[in-house]
């Protein structure tokens, strides 16, 4: 009987992994450099539940020279015993058995950070070797697994160890017939690292790197948690209060906390997770802290007579400017909702988060007068700059059928109004938008020359940049709307695309855009709408051949190709402007033959940080950063 059970039990495993390496995209995104990565998430998110019990205190991931990687926890380490669900030991059923965590815990197995185990059979399916220590009871204990999951090694006492000495090492090798690449990215690791760090308090980790070329180690250990975290994000902008706002509860094995802190700037930095995931569309944890935060600050502003009766009150707008905040909630039973499973769905978090958030915010207004007023005079002055914002938007709105808009005269529109066909160039000067204009696709490729500079908008708020006529031009050909009623299926071009010279005017045009887009479009940018068109930097002729080539590194190559006796000429290209319609259209805009570069955004607070930094209103870190990547300049002579 245990025998038959055993057998069958065995060919569902080999299914179910092999299933994994049929889809692996199901079980991890993608089979890129960013599934390649989540692999060692799965394994580290398995300490992770070990730290949430209480039993794990110390984390270490390893890159090896091989791109090998070993995750070493100090917890309680996997039991070693006979599974009853499965016939073998846990240890193997964990690594064999698709969502062990789940389906063969019974359900009881669960801690606040989830299920233990999930993820490390996607792992074994999708790596050529694994090989599994844990240290239990004074001994030594390994496991080992080949080709997907195979097991090669069951379960074996390998030696003895200190009594005291506990804890689950996983080595693993990513499966390169699966992966795009085995490549793993130290500063990726890295980030997430820390922020694994700040959002669990007290843990330490450690990356260590032992790739010959990279050799680094660095140790993460937050005492304050998310506090730490506000700290970090506020670092480069200028806070008005020098304490950092923290408050947490709990609730029938729900935790929640949150850290919280304003600074001078306009733009807000409200970032949540759920059990360290972050929560890139909020949910019902951040909606209890939004509604809780914009009611509390009314209610002091109404109690002191800075509101007045006749007064508006505040909005949820109003109260976020300028403010760092950090939400994070444990959650034994999440429901993940929408498309991209980035929203929580559970109503009773709302509740606890209002009540969390009230309670201890109140109570920091009421101790903390001075900071209270600093704080309400900020969202007082951003709700004029709303009103003021408003009456400007306006005139940004479309009304009606696009011919008959006022766009200044500026924007050469497509005649498409397909969305998903149509692209925008934003050119630098008029006279490159002149050859821009003659050399489109008149069909699909709109055009709307920028004269000089446009305004660098992390220094100034709504009402401000909706002067800006440039920008004002901007929001209405894009047609999504901006602040509240933005609405990202609204857009009107599936490409935005900027086209600046590849010079320092034009490298400075290009990040004032982004600052732009990514500080009021954000969505635009994330959906990966947002490209910099690549003009040539070097033309070679020879015969009747033309060759456009991007970068030195190309021209190199081009002519490294080339016949030894062959003669050739070669030129530096002029900027956009001097390229004529037909040199424009060729080098740059015809879809068949122009390089795009992609602006993606991988992580949010690095991205933050960089336009804080390079736009925004402190001097020391934009120095320090100039300072650092001044070698990075290439000067050319020209
Ligand atoms: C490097 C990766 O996977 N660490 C883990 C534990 C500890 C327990 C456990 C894991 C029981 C029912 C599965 C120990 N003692 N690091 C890790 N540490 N899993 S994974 O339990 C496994 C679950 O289904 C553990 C008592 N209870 C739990």
């Amino acid at each position: 009987m245990a025998e038959n059970n055993y057998e069958a039990s065995d060919i569902q495993v080999l299914e179910g992994l092999e299933a994994v390496r049929k889809r692996p995209g199901m079980y991890i995104g993608t089979t890129d450099v960013k599934g390649l990565h989540h692999l060692v998430w799965e394994i580290v998110d398995n300490s992770i539940d070990e730290a949430l019990a209480g039993f794990c205190k110390h984390i270490e991931i390893t890159i090896h020279k091989d791109n090998s990687i070993t995750v070493k926890d100090d917890g309680r380490g996997i039991p070693v015993g006979i599974h009853p669900k499965t016939g073998i030991s846990t240890v193997e059923t964990v690594y064999t058995v698709l969502h062990a965590g789940g389906k063969f815990g019974g359900g009881g197995y669960k801690v606040s950070g989830g299920l233990h185990g999930v993820g490390a059979s996607v792992v074994n399916a999708l790596s050529s070797k694994v090989d599994v220590i844990v240290k239990r009871e004074g001994k030594v204990f390994e496991c080992q697994f080949e080709n997907g999951g195979k097991t090669v090694k069951k379960l074996t006492e390998i030696g003895i160890c200190d009594i005291n000495e506990t804890g689950t090492t996983v080595t693993f090798k990513p499966d390169i017939d699966i992966f795009d690449t085995d490549i793993y990215d130290y500063d990726t690791l890295k980030t997430r690292t820390r922020e694994l760090a700040f959002l669990n308090k007290d843990l330490r980790l450690t990356l260590t790197d032992e790739r010959p070329e990279e050799k680094k180690s660095d140790t993460f250990l937050y005492e304050g948690g998310i506090k730490e975290y506000v700290k970090f994000i506020n670092k480069g902008k200028t806070p008005i209060h020098d304490e950092i706002i923290y408050l947490e509860g709990e609730e029938e094995g729900i935790m929640f906390e949150v850290a919280m802190q304003y600074n001078t700037g306009y733009t807000d930095n409200i970032i949540s997770f759920v059990n360290n995931i972050n929560t890139h569309d909020g949910g019902t944890h951040e909606e209890g802290v939004r509604r809780a935060l914009t009611r509390l600050i009314n209610n002091y502003a109404r109690k002191n007579n800075i509101l007045k009766e006749k007064d508006d009150s505040l909005t949820g707008d109003d109260v976020k400017e300028g403010l760092t905040m950090i939400i994070s909630c444990k959650h034994p039973n999440p429901q993940f909702e929408g498309q991209t499973k980035g929203r929580l769905g559970n109503s009773e978090v709302r509740k606890l988060a209002d009540s969390v958030f009230s309670k201890g915010f109140d109570r920091f207004l009421m101790e903390n007068p001075n900071e209270a007023r600093i704080i309400i005079d900020k969202a007082t002055t951003a709700a004029r700059a709303r009103v003021a914002a408003k009456k400007a938007r306006e005139m940004t709105r479309r009304k009606g059928d696009l011919d008959t808009i006022n766009f200044g005269g500026k924007l050469v529109d497509c005649k498409e109004k397909d969305p998903s066909v149509c692209e925008i160039f934003l050119v630098e000067g008029d006279s490159a938008g002149g050859s821009a204009i003659k050399g489109r696709n008149s069909m699909t490729q709109a055009i709307l020359p920028l004269r000089g500079k446009i305004l660098n908008v992390e220094k100034a708020r709504l009402d401000r940049a909706l002067s800006n006529e440039e920008i004002r031009t901007i929001i209405t050909a894009f047609g999504t709307g901006i602040g509240e009623e933005f609405d990202l299926n609204k857009l009107r071009y599936d490409k935005i695309i900027i086209m600046t010279d590849a010079d320092v005017d034009g490298s400075h045009i290009r990040v004032l855009l982004l600052t732009l887009f990514y500080r009021f479009f954000r969505p635009i940018v994330e959906a990966g709408h947002v490209y910099a068109a690549q003009p040539p930097l070097f033309v070679i002729k020879h015969g009747k051949t033309i060759k456009y080539v991007l970068n030195e590194e190309e021209r190199d190559t081009y002519l490294a190709s080339l016949n030894p006796n062959t003669k050739y000429e070669i030129a530096r290209m002029k900027g956009l402007g001097e390229m004529d319609a037909e040199e424009l259209n060729e080098t740059t805009m015809d879809i068949n033959k122009r390089i795009l570069r992609k602006i993606t955004v991988n992580d949010i607070v690095e991205a933050d940080a960089a336009f804080t930094k390079l736009m925004g209103e402190e001097v020391a870190p934009r120095r320090q950063f100039i300072e650092e990547n001044a070698k990075y300049a290439e000067y050319l002579d020209v």
